[in-house]
């Protein structure tokens, strides 16, 4: 279990790392399901500066400096390609802010793990799409951020979290917590139980192809979920692509997918009322557009085809991941009220049911992108 955070603790982690300024407080900021993130304001002779200092979620990763050495090495890599392209590196990447040893976290007393980020002002991040064009910008930018890691060493990238989309091993684990049933809480999520075992074929297509060789391996960001993308206030452009902590080798099936699944439902990942929730095929053709020019012509026929099945898998992943979760506890994801995971649970499975009714109309979406 993680330590409950007191201000003293949080106080001494700012302390420790190099910041322009007085700081003059900390507070909860983002709706982000991992993570500890914290706003810093600092006073620097009366100019404001502002950063994001993250507590690293331990129980998830197993080695945060192993992590940040993935994040500091991309980002410096992201850095050069868009001061390249004539871009504002400082606003259109992350950065990692050294700590007053010049390291880039802090291991502190308590052992929680810190870093430190400069807070990217004047954007906004969305929660649900609000509008087509911001959609298709932000699949360009997912898309573009694939295709500007395509040279980059991915043997030199950490695994952070070992076989993260790798859905076969995803279902033995909720396999396995219906086995167990820690709380008991199995008998009355039959249905949902059995949502997931019916789809048992479907885990493994993907990490088959793979082993077979006929997907590449590349370096993708694994997490393209709507709000871990940073938005220009002033010219609502898809700025800069945030939560870099599953930057490793993987399918573009993965980056496209989990976009699909956060930004293309017609409901909220946590929406109770199941009626809101299913594909908007409008905005899954948009962002198939954004997404293939993003990747500039570098994905390979096979690749294109399964988009349908990379928006499916992710979603029905995400599902069994959430039920897992609230199998066993509630001990991986943040949760704000009883039976959230089992809630998210729910609107991913209907999302994939939807998707499967609408399966002949993603193909053709599909066909006439290419
Ligand atoms: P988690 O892994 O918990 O999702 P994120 O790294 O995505 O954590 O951060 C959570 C939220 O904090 C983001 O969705 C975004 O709103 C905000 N955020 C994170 N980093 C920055 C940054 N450098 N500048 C501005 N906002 C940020
Ligand atoms: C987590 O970190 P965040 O909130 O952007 C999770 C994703 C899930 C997502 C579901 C490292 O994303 O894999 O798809 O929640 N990240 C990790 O909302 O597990
Ligand atoms: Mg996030």
């Amino acid at each position: 279990m993680p330590q409950t955070l007191t201000p003293e603790t949080i106080d001494n982690a700012i302390a420790a790392f190099r910041l322009e300024g007085a700081p003059r407080g900390a507070r909860p900021y983002g709706n982000g399901h991992i993570n500890d993130t914290f706003l810093v304001v600092c006073d620097d002779a009366g100019k404001e500066k502002q950063y994001i200092l993250q507590r690293m979620n331990r129980s998830i990763f197993q080695n945060p400096p192993e992590l940040m050495e993935n994040i500091a090495n991309v980002t410096a890599y992201l850095r050069e390609r868009i001061i390249e392209r004539g871009g504002d590196p400082d606003r259109e990447t992350l950065s990692v802010i050294k700590t007053e040893t010049g390291e880039n976290y802090l291991e502190d007393s308590l052992h929680n793990f810190w870093r430190v980020f400069p807070f990217i002002s004047d954007t906004f991040c969305l929660e649900k799409v609000e509008n087509a064009r911001d959609f298709y910008d932000c699949a360009v930018a997912f898309g573009s951020f694939q295709r500007q890691l395509s040279d980059y060493p991915a043997d030199t990238l950490h695994e952070t979290i070992p076989r993260f989309h790798h859905t076969p091993s995803r279902f033995s684990a909720f396999r396995k917590a219906v086995a167990d049933d820690p709380l008991g809480r199995a008998a009355a999520v039959q249905q949902e139980i059995d949502f997931a075992l019916e789809r048992e074929a479907d885990t493994h297509v993907l990490t088959d192809l793979l082993e077979k060789g006929d997907l590449p391996l590349r370096v993708t960001h694994n997490d393209t979920k709507l709000n871990n993308i940073l938005f220009d206030s002033a010219t609502r452009k898809a700025l800069c692509i945030i939560d870099l902590d599953t930057v490793m080798p993987g399918l573009s099936l993965y980056d496209f997918g989990d976009s699909i699944r956060t930004g293309a439902n017609t409901g909220a990942e946590d929406e109770t009322d199941l009626s809101k929730i299913g594909l908007d095929l409008s905005l899954f053709e948009t962002f198939t557009r954004g997404f293939l020019t993003g990747c500039g012509g570098s994905l390979t026929p096979l690749e294109i085809e399964l988009l349908p099945l990379g928006a499916k898998l992710m979603t029905y992943e995400c599902g069994i991941r959430f039920l897992t979760d609230y199998l066993e506890g509630d001990v991986y994801f943040k949760i704000h009220r009883e039976h959230h995971n089992l809630d998210r649970a729910r609107t991913q499975f209907k999302l994939v049911a939807d998707m499967e009714k609408k399966w002949g109309e993603m193909a053709a979406v599909i066909q006439s992108n290419i």
